[in-house]
C-alpha cells in the first residue's frame, strides 16, 4: 500500500499522514504494541482483578464516563477533594498493583525510541471506554516534572482523539487512535489541550466492545 499500512477494521491511515497532524515533541508508534497484544491483555486482567475499573467523581460532582484504574507505584484519582496521585487504591485501601514489567519495558523502550532515553514510568492510569465513553478537552497537569513525557498505549476499538495547543481555544486536529498504536508525547506536546471523542459502537477481536487506553507517566519523581 502507498500511503501506510491496512487495520485490521474498516479504517485505512496512512502512517505519514497520522504523523504528520502531530505536533513537535510528539511522537506516534503506530502499530508498536500489536504483537504483544494477547500479553498486555493477560498482565492487564491480573491488574484489574485487583484493582477494577472504576467510574470515578469530578471534583464538580459529574461521574466520568471512562472507568478508571492505576498499576504502579503512583495511581491518579478524582474525587470531591479532587484530583491527584496516591499510592493506594481508595476503594480497596491497598497499594495499586505493581507495574508489570512488560508494561515498564514496553513504555521505556516507546519514550527512547521517540527520544525520551530517561523515561521511568512510576504510574501507569488505565483508561477503559465503553461505546459512547468520551473524555473532554483538558490537560495534564496533575504531575510533577512537565520535562518527562507521558506514554500512551491504545488496545481495542479505534477512537478519535482530539488535541489542540496551550489554550483551550485554539483549533483542534483529529488523529484515529488503533489498535496496538503506542503514542509518545513530550517537549511542546506535554501540555497541549487533548481529549476522545464518544466512542463508536463496535467489536474488537480481543478486547470485545471496548477500547483500554495506558498511559505511562512519571508522576511523583524526586518524591
Ligand atoms: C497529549 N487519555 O488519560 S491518550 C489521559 O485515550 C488521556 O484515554 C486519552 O488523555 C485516552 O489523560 C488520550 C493520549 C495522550 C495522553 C496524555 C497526553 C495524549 C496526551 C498528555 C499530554 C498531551
Ligand atoms: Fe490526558
Amino acid at each position: 500500500m502507498l500511503n501506510g499500512e491496512l487495520f485490521a477494521d474498516d479504517q485505512t491511515v496512512g502512517v505519514a499522514t497520522r504523523t504528520l497532524a502531530l505536533p513537535a515533541g510528539a511522537a506516534l508508534l503506530a502499530g508498536y504494541a500489536r504483537e504483544t497484544d494477547a500479553e498486555l491483555f493477560a498482565a492487564l486482567s491480573a491488574i484489574l482483578q485487583e484493582a477494577p475499573l472504576r467510574h470515578m467523581i469530578t471534583p464538580g460532582g459529574h461521574r466520568m464516563s471512562v472507568a478508571m484504574s492505576n498499576c504502579g507505584a503512583y495511581g491518579w484519582v478524582s474525587d470531591a477533594r479532587g484530583y491527584r496521585y496516591d499510592t493506594c487504591d481508595p476503594v480497596s485501601g491497598a497499594p495499586w498493583p505493581a507495574m508489570p514489567e512488560l508494561l515498564r519495558t514496553l513504555s521505556m523502550q516507546a519514550a527512547q525510541s521517540a527520544g525520551y532515553p530517561a523515561f521511568t514510568p512510576d504510574a501507569c492510569l488505565i483508561n477503559r471506554y465503553e461505546p459512547g465513553a468520551r473524555m473532554s478537552l483538558h490537560q495534564d497537569k496533575n504531575e510533577r516534572d512537565f520535562s518527562a513525557p507521558i506514554v500512551s498505549l491504545s488496545l481495542g476499538l479505534t477512537a478519535t482523539f482530539q488535541f489542540g495547543g496551550l489554550q483551550r481555544t485554539d483549533p483542534v486536529k483529529r488523529l484515529p487512535l488503533v489498535h496496538g498504536d503506542v503514542l509518545v508525547w513530550g517537549g511542546a506536546a506535554r501540555l497541549v489541550f487533548h481529549g476522545v471523542l464518544p466512542l463508536k459502537d463496535g467489536v474488537h477481536g480481543i478486547l470485545g466492545r471496548q477500547r483500554i487506553n495506558l498511559t505511562f507517566r512519571s508522576a511523583m519523581a524526586g518524591r
